[in-house]
């Protein structure tokens, strides 16, 4: 995933994964593609093994105009619920970042978020996703806190519309102002309605939230809407950093026949049975930070969380 690049260009290119190979696209070894390419005006189609690298496969294969890390959450998304780790890059140096990253991916983690409420300053950040960018293989995308804190190393970012803010400089107005340098950066946008709940901790406070209650599924459902209907690629369900409980899985369940979108939830999710209840609900991706900020083992704690979450995720869809 890593060094994006739209300059080589081919004029038609799709990569599927093969069904039949159990890894999918969470492989990082053996891929089984079923490859579609125009070379001069002809389509040239055929299954072809590749035993390389995912980074490399994406790379030379991909790297044209695409939407690789939309791509890999939807490959994903066939398979399974996703884990994101959330890293703070103010909580620690970028040394001890690599490392959480490190041990996060043995646990099983298919995302890496990088970024945080506050304003995060700029060089800490770029420290933080170039020690991190070299510490993973997994996707790294950028959470930023404004426009000021954009960086291109990373394969993406969360352009967000934090949705039920009073204050219109985080509905729309940094989102503006990050558009342009988010397009000569050439790096991935990821469109977000991200919709703050009670008690929302300290990203209601500063984003000067008007907080979806958390006996009012309704409210929710129709931010959740709103962003679909504004061709957002994903409805973020954000409980706040820290807090105690998670979000309500009514407000979960409500959100997730709402939409078609992927429904990420975050805030408060430390056990595994809090990620399981939320999937079963119907998130398709978890975000933790504060667990693997505290936790001695994260690799054994992330592992036991997600496979909390894959048995929610298959009594979702058989009951
Ligand atoms: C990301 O704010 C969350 O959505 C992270 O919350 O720190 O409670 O895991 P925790």
């Amino acid at each position: 995933m890593k060094n994006r690049s739209r300059s080589a260009r081919p004029s038609f290119i799709n990569v599927q994964p093969c069904l039949m190979h159990h890894c999918g696209v969470s492989c990082t070894r053996v891929f089984l593609f079923n490859i579609s390419i125009n070379v001069a005006g002809w389509r040239v189609r055929g299954l072809q093994l590749v035993h390389v690298s995912k980074s490399i496969i994406f790379e030379q294969l991909l790297g044209g105009d695409v939407n690789r890390v939309q791509e890999y959450i939807h490959g994903r998304l066939e398979e399974g619920p996703l884990h994101v780790t959330l890293i703070d890059p103010d909580r620690q140096d970028p040394e001890r970042s690599a490392l959480m990253v490190r041990e996060a991916e043995k646990g099983g983690t298919h995302i890496i978020l990088v970024g945080g409420t506050m304003g995060v300053d700029h060089p800490k950040l770029e420290d933080t996703l170039k020690a991190v960018s070299v510490a993973t293989e997994l996707p790294v995308i950028i959470f930023p806190a404004s426009a000021d804190v954009i960086s291109g190393n990373a394969d993406a970012i969360l352009y967000i519309s934090l949705m039920n803010s009073r204050n219109v400089n985080y509905v729309i107005r940094e989102a503006a102002r990050a558009s342009v340098r988010i397009e000569e950066l050439k790096i991935e946008p990821l469109s977000v309605g991200y919709i703050v709940v009670s008690p929302g901790a300290l990203v209601g406070k500063v984003g000067d939230v008007d907080l979806i209650p958390r006996d009012d599924p309704s409210i929710a459902v129709e931010y959740a809407l709103a962003a679909q209907m504004f061709g957002m690629d994903f409805v973020y369900l954000e409980g706040g950093s820290g807090v105690d409980e998670p979000i309500p899985g009514d407000i979960i369940q409500a959100v997730r026949s709402a939409v078609d979108i992927p429904v990420i939830v975050g805030g408060g999710i430390r056990t595994p049975g809090s990620a399981r209840s939320t999937v079963l609900h119907g998130a398709d991706m978890i975000v933790t930070g504060t667990l693997v900020e505290s936790n001695a083992d994260t690799t054994s704690s992330l592992r036991e969380m997600i496979a909390s979450m894959e048995e929610g995720w298959r009594e979702r869809k058989w009951g």
